[in-house]
């Protein structure tokens, strides 16, 4: 029976795997997300590596194709067959690889087989000083840009993870090939983070949109955001598409989403530099789940760095300064959990979400954190039981909204990043708990973008990449 039931399911996430393959990488969903995301890549390549580590490769080998010569890899990879029309806002409104400089002179985006890298390194990180793989050249990397355009912000870093995760299921000639390929640029988008993007001086990057958090309308980002006035006139130009094919009862209110727009406008028309952000940016917020990702990915390239011949042990000095930052700047004992930071004020979000749990996810997190995230994660607040994931917000706020978004409802990516953290801290039982609570829901109301936090009934898009990937990690 239950071997029946776990045929099915896998049968099911294949299906919507195969039907989001495009040939040269994976969408989020067909009908919602019709290009390539960054961290959706990312999980995708965790489940991919599972049952075609080749389309894992080329899934991660496509996404850095559009890396940008400062090191970004952008959130939004555009695909030149789908029509503008059909996702807002779409390349002509980002106009991002004239600004970037990226001249686009490459082969298609996805071509397999590694490249051979040349050349002396350009940039200062871990990899141009260490005696292994070095960082491609900016030439190198604006080489591989394609023609098709992306967006000039970024998504948690969960490559490197995604990368070991495939080679570790599949370790053989062709995967420490594409680690060759990938590390000197996996390595170049932790120094953009660590060096651009680290605007409070701390040791933690900072995000300059709510969508580079990939947890768009969290709360966490509501006192922040309400520096950002509302152009109501951004909205009338430019007509939403998200809340077409969605609810809008369970996407982004209209003000949040004319703030968005502002925010990546103002990006944009500063060339997507980060210089002086201080001074000019309205929105600079350090993310605990963002940062939190930062560091496992550089335990992740020290992994890597063993088998491409890099250097472990620097990953794992940048692992654990990213750690303690986040301790001494977002953990919050009060509250037993980690909040979001405003840059520009220097306090700390009130608000209780999902991404301040996350940092669970740090095998080195101080056994004081990790006792009081587990007891934040079995209150009512988050209330884990064998019934009910983790939602994305307190269930106890009064704002807490089961159907909308980022705002309540539960997402398999988080708590799969939550399962693995409850295991990489010996806990085991709370682990295999909240392991079930997700293969029941997801058999229950299949592949959905998110589920309602109180029902589990799918929401959002119906066919989502990473729900079926993640879980095809979980069924094991
Ligand atoms: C904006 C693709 C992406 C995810 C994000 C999720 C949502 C986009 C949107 O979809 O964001 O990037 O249009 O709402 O919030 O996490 O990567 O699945």
């Amino acid at each position: 029976m239950a071997d029946h039931r776990e045929d099915l399911l896998q049968a099911r996430i294949r299906e919507v795997l195969d039907a989001n393959w495009t040939g040269t990488h994976t969408v989020p969903s067909r009908t919602l997300y019709p290009h390539q995301w960054s961290w959706d890549a990312a999980f995708i390549s965790i489940g991919l590596a599972r049952i075609a580590p080749d389309r894992a490769w080329r899934d991660l080998r496509s996404l850095f194709l559009a890396q940008w010569p400062d090191g970004r890899v952008p959130h939004i990879v555009f695909d030149p067959g789908v029509a503008e029309r059909d996702y807002f806002p779409g390349p002509t409104f980002w106009a991002a690889p004239a600004r970037a400089g990226a001249a686009a002179t490459a082969g298609p985006a996805g071509t397999t087989g590694p490249a051979t890298t040349s050349g002396p390194a350009t940039t200062s990180g871990t990899a141009a000083s260490a005696p292994g793989p070095r960082a491609p050249t900016a030439a190198e990397i604006r080489s591989g840009s394609p023609t098709t355009g992306s967006t000039g912000i970024v998504q948690p870093p969960v490559h490197a993870l995604g990368a070991w995760e495939v080679y570790r299921r599949t370790p053989d000639e062709t995967g420490a090939a594409q680690l060759r390929w990938l590390y000197p640029r996996l390595v170049a988008q932790q120094d953009y983070l660590s060096g651009a993007r680290d605007v409070g001086g701390g040791g933690l990057a900072s995000i300059v949109h709510p969508w580079e958090s990939g947890l768009d309308n969290s709360p966490a980002w509501d006192t922040a955001l309400a520096a950002v006035p509302v152009v109501a006139d951004l909205l009338r130009r430019h007509r939403r598409r998200d809340n077409q094919v969605g609810l809008v009862d369970h996407r982004p209110t209209d003000d949040d989403y004319a703030r968005y727009l502002a925010l990546a406008a103002a990006y944009r028309d500063g060339d997507y530099q980060d210089t002086h952000l201080a001074d000019r940016h309205l929105f600079l917020v350090e993310c605990p789940a963002f940062n939190a990702l930062r560091g496992v990915a550089e335990l992740a390239l020290a992994r890597i760095a063993e088998v491409v011949g890099g250097d472990p042990t620097g990953h794992r000095t940048r692992a654990a300064a990213i750690t303690r930052a986040l301790v001494d700047r977002l953990y919050d004992a009060r509250t037993g959990m980690f909040h979001a930071l405003d840059v520009r004020t220097g306090r700390l979000s009130p608000a209780r979400c999902v991404n301040g749990l996350v940092p669970l996810v740090l095998p080195d997190l101080p056994g004081r954190q990790v006792t009081e995230l587990v007891a934040t994660l079995r209150s009512s607040r988050f209330g884990l039981t064998s019934t009910s994931a983790v939602p994305s917000y307190d269930r106890t706020a009064a704002d807490f909204d089961p159907v909308r978004y980022w705002r309540g409802p539960v997402w398999l990516n988080m708590n799969w990043l939550l399962w693995r953290g409850l295991r990489s801290h010996g806990r085991d039982e709370l682990a295999a708990t909240l392991r079930g609570t997700l293969l029941d829901l997801v058999r229950r109301s299949g592949c959905h973008e998110y589920f309602h936090a109180d029902t589990g009934a799918g929401i959002g898009a119906p066919a989502f990449s990473w729900t079926a990937a993640l879980t095809l990690d979980l069924l094991g």
